[in-house]
Order: C-alpha cells, then sequence, then structure tokens
C-alpha cells in the first residue's frame, strides 16, 4: 500500500492549522481534511449574534510565534467571532497554510491496517488516503446538539442552531422568535436577538450563572504594555490551572469575613470576566464556599430583574461553576424589555414542537422562527462521528461504550499512530484552549521526530498505562464540586451518553509535568515498534 502523507489531521481549526504547520517545520508531509469551506473550526461555524470568546483576546490567540503575537491587533478585550475568524484566516494566509487543507471533505471512516501499520482516511465523497498517523483537531464542542423534541421538524418556520449558524446572517426584524437553551451559546446571543426581534420566548430548562464581560476596545496604552510583556504573561499564564494570566485569590470563602468576602466578590464582578469564579480558592471545592458566590450572583440577579418572578425563575440553584460559567453583556438585563418572555420548563420537558411554536405545560406558544442553543455532544461526539477502527478491527464506539478512555487525553489505547488534540482525559475545555492546543501539538510534533530519530514507525499507549490515566483523572474529579451536577461535562445532556467527567481536572501546570514526565521517562507507557 502506497502512503499518501505522514499524517492526515481532520479539522482546520486553531488545533489542525497549527499542527500542520509544526509538521511541516518538521520536515513530515501533512494533509488536513475539513468539513467546512474554510478554516476556524468553531469559529467558523459559531457565527450567532453575539458569539465571542469569553478569555481575553489578548490570551486566546497563538503563542508560538512571536512575530504574529506582535503584528495581530485585538480591537476588542472580548474578540467578536468574526474577528477571531478573520485572525484564523490571517494565520492561514500567513503560514501558507491553506496548499495542504482540502476543504469541504468530511472524514467518515478511520482504519488502521495492521498489516502495513498505515491508517486508511476515507471520505464522504469517496476519496482514500493513506497515512501513518492520523491526528485529530476535531474541537470539544463541535457536533451540535439537536434535542429528539417530538415534531420538531413539523415546525413551518426556519429553525436554527447556535453552533452551525448560517453564514449569512438571520435577520429577526419584525419577527417573533422562540429559544430552546439558556446556555452560554443562548447567554450571548438572547440580548441581540431581543433587540432586533419582535418578540423573544426564551425556554430555560436550567437557569445559569452569568458574570458581565464588561467588554470594551482595547486601549493602545494596555496593547503597548502587552505586547512587551507577552513573553512573561504567557509563561505566568501557564503556571495557572486554567492557562489563563488572572489573579486567583488563595484564600477560602468560609474563612474569610462577611465584609472582605463582599468587597472581593464586587471588585472581581466590576472587572468582569471568567476571574470571578477565582475570587476564592476554594468556591469549587467546598459547596458553603461555592454557596456565598451563588448567593451574590443571586441577588445581582434580583437587584437587576424588575419583576421578582422573573428574577426567581432566572435563578440558578446549582453549584455556580459546574456548569461552565458564562459571560455576558446586558443578559439578566434583556428580561427587563417588554418583548421578552421567560418560560420555566425546568419541571416538565417540551411537549412538542408545533407547525407555529411549541407546546409546554399545557401552554401554546408561537412564533416565526426556532432558535435552539442547545449545545454539543461534547468532547467525544465529533470522534465518534468518524468509524474509527483501532487493531483487530475494534471501533472506537466499542472501545469507548463506558465513557472515553485516553492516555493522557492525546492517545488511545489499541489505536496506535493516533493522536487526539484537546481529547477527552485532557484539560482542554477547563482551560484556555489555545495554549492547550499549542502544547498538544508540540507534544506530538516531538514525539514524531523522536520515532523518526530512533527509527520506529509504530506508536502506542499500554493498556495499563491508560488505565492508570483513566484512573487519576476520575480521582481528580472526585474532589471538586464541578463534577456534581448534570453538565456536558459528563456529557449529562446526551441522553443516554455515559456519565463521565470528561476533562482532567488537575489543572494545565500538572497536566503538562505529566506530559513532560513520560517524555523524560522514555515516552513512558508507550510501546514502539
Ligand atoms: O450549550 P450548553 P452552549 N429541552 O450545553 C438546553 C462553549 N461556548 O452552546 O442546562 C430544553 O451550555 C440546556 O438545558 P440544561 C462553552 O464552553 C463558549 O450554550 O441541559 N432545553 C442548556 O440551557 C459552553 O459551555 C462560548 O437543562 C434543552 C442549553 O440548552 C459550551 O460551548 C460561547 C434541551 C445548552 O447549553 C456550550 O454552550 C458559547 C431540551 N431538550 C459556547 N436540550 C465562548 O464564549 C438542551 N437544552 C467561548
Amino acid at each position: 500500500m502506497d502512503m499518501d502523507f505522514d499524517a492526515v489531521i481532520v479539522g482546520a481549526g486553531f488545533a489542525g492549522m497549527y499542527m500542520l504547520h509544526r509538521l511541516r517545520q518538521g520536515g513530515f508531509s501533512a494533509r488536513v481534511l475539513e468539513t467546512g469551506k474554510g478554516v476556524g473550526g468553531t469559529w467558523y461555524w459559531n457565527r450567532y449574534p453575539g458569539a465571542r470568546c469569553d478569555v481575553e483576546s489578548v490570551q486566546y490567540s497563538y503563542q508560538f510565534s512571536p512575530e504574529l503575537e506582535q503584528e495581530w491587533e485585538w480591537t476588542e478585550r472580548y474578540a467578536t467571532q468574526p474577528e477571531i475568524l478573520r485572525y484564523a484566516n490571517h494565520v492561514a494566509d500567513r503560514f501558507d497554510l491553506r496548499r495542504d487543507i482540502q476543504f469541504e471533505t468530511r472524514v467518515t471512516r478511520a482504519t488502521f491496517d495492521e498489516q502495513e501499520n498505515l491508517w486508511i482516511i476515507e471520505t464522504g465523497a469517496g476519496e482514500r488516503l493513506v497515512s501513518r498517523f492520523v491526528v485529530t483537531a476535531m474541537g470539544c464542542l463541535s457536533s451540535p446538539n439537536t434535542p429528539k423534541i417530538p415534531g420538531l421538524s413539523e415546525f413551518r418556520g426556519p429553525t436554527y442552531h447556535t453552533g452551525s449558524w448560517p453564514h449569512e446572517g438571520v435577520d429577526f426584524s419584525g419577527r417573533t422568535v422562540g429559544m430552546i437553551g439558556t446556555g452560554s451559546s443562548a447567554i450571548q446571543s438572547i440580548p441581540l436577538i431581543a433587540r432586533q426581534a419582535e418578540h423573544l420566548t426564551v425556554f430555560q430548562r436550567t437557569a445559569n450563572y452569568t458574570v458581565p464581560a464588561h467588554n470594551a476596545p482595547l486601549a493602545p496604552d494596555y496593547v503597548r504594555q502587552v505586547k512587551a510583556d507577552y513573553r512573561e504573561m504567557r509563561a505566568r499564564a501557564k503556571t495557572k490551572p486554567a492557562g489563563i494570566d488572572f489573579d486567583i485569590n488563595w484564600a477560602s470563602a468560609v474563612e474569610t469575613s462577611e465584609a472582605e468576602r463582599a468587597r472581593v466578590f464586587e471588585t472581581r464582578w466590576a472587572y468582569g470576566g471568567l476571574g470571578f469564579i477565582a475570587s476564592f480558592a476554594d468556591l469549587l471545592l467546598n459547596d458553603q464556599s461555592n454557596k456565598t458566590a451563588a448567593d451574590f450572583v443571586r441577588a445581582k440577579i434580583r437587584e437587576i430583574v424588575r419583576d421578582p418572578r422573573t428574577a426567581e425563575i432566572l435563578s440558578p440553584r446549582n453549584i455556580i461553576g459546574c456548569k461552565r460559567l458564562c459571560v455576558d453583556t446586558g443578559y439578566w438585563e434583556t428580561f427587563n424589555r417588554p418583548n421578552v418572555t421567560l418560560v420555566d420548563i425546568g419541571d416538565e420537558p417540551i411537549e412538542r414542537i408545533t407547525p407555529s411554536g411549541l407546546r409546554a405545560k399545557g401552554s401554546d406558544y408561537d412564533f416565526d422562527c426556532l432558535v435552539l442553543a442547545t449545545g454539543f455532544d461534547a468532547m467525544t461526539g465529533a470522534l465518534l462521528n468518524v468509524d474509527f477502527r483501532g487493531r483487530r478491527g475494534i471501533a472506537l464506539n466499542e472501545a469507548w461504550r463506558d465513557g472515553p478512555k485516553t492516555y493522557l487525553g492525546l492517545t488511545v489505547a489499541g489505536f496506535p499512530n493516533l493522536f487526539t488534540i484537546t481529547g477527552p482525559g485532557s484539560p482542554s475545555v477547563l482551560t484556555n484552549m489555545l495554549p492547550s492546543i499549542e502544547q498538544h501539538v508540540e507534544w506530538i510534533a516531538d514525539c514524531l521526530e523522536a520515532m523518526r530519530t530512533r527509527g520506529q514507525t509504530v506508536i502506542e499507549a499500554t493498556g495499563p498505562a491508560q488505565e492508570a490515566w483513566v484512573h487519576e483523572v476520575g480521582n481528580s474529579a472526585s474532589i471538586t464540586l464541578r463534577a456534581t451536577c448534570s453538565s456536558w461535562y459528563v456529557g449529562a445532556n446526551i441522553p443516554g451518553k455515559p456519565r463521565v467527567f470528561m476533562p482532567y481536572i488537575g489543572g494545565l501546570p500538572a497536566y503538562i509535568a505529566a506530559c513532560e514526565e513520560v517524555v523524560a521517562g522514555s515516552y513512558k507507557g508507550f510501546a514502539f515498534s
């Protein structure tokens, strides 16, 4: 069998683009296969109104190229989806990546040939490529979840999913809109859709916590200062659990006086953003500490939302930070608008979608357009949409029947020469994705270079090493409150999905140390041939 490429990379988001760049630098041949018509991954598909990153733009960016860091100008504290997509396109052009990216190509199946030690990759168009390695760069939140609500196909108007929004945009002027979901995507888009639509009805199953973004244009002085300090800032970020350079207050919330606690929460609220969850070090470890932060946010909701009943429905009851914290611009305020209605469906599921709207709790709601802000089959969805076949033809679906199992979130026992960038079992979604992606890409590229030097062509995680890592991932999850609620982190949003806390919660520094230890131990836990 002739080999077409050293590596096939699946996906041309930030992970796939950098993987291609690094492999080329290492002298490997590679081809990226991408379903979309352009680069950008998440930022290519998620074009709903208000889509932005919840990590500050100067940190949610590549650091592998100091020149790129210096030349690119972010304009806002939190970059919009169009700006991040422009950045992705700039990177593709600057590093001449497009010539090795094949767009509009969906990988459907990949089979490891044990005789030849090669992967055979099949695409939706019937194409077949052969490579030594496969690297998945498909994103953690890239397989949209469309809930199986009866009658969905009978709705007469247009239905939009926030995770695959029309590229030409949607004009809701003069239209009535029904929105299902109140996660990050809904929280970002609700204020903008409400401003445009004639009426917006939001169907909320679980109330969510959000903190204000206080987004603003970036001051030129601040940008100059960041650019002068970039290396140090990136180094500081690598010492933080989330890989984001923000201050963690190491005090305990319950051991802090009420007055001081209120001062800390107010200061963080006024600053805005995800750093709110680092107000105290034990917010995700101690439920009494957590309650102090949750009470603070609930009081804010009561202050902002004028109708007490609406404020009550909007007030989350679960652990703050258990589901991913959201960052918003004017979310609670939007429920003061006369053209916005909130419907609590927490205690009874939607009965059905009707041709003119939906039926819930015995009432009919009519609207012209339906927006599904219903999230993703997170972390495993995109991987399992491809029929990966490892040794003895075993399907990844089968290997992961009881939940995903990986070694370092990077490799899977029984699937030689397959690497999974930000796979389940890596810190990924609990961190700033860009540095996590870069760390994975560099680890993989270094590994392939080491194999070439040693004349090896096959790498495979051993079963015991994988079991030990799975155990470590589960153990670290068991000490935090994050694993205690029905979130997409545990697969609870997808009926029938095994309940496993999928990301590694030990923090980026511990994870990097684990990866480095493996390398220092001559790739401990891997078998080579
Ligand atoms: O999805 P979600 P998302 N009937 O799963 C509801 C990242 N992200 O797209 O909570 C009724 O959070 C569901 O209800 P419940 C970020 O990591 C980042 O908003 O399951 N409701 C929930 O309210 C985020 O966490 C940014 O009870 C149903 C909502 O739909 C992740 O993506 C921006 C339902 C889904 O919320 C996912 O966010 C946006 C049903 N059958 C997203 N099924 C940034 O800023 C689901 N729901 C970087």
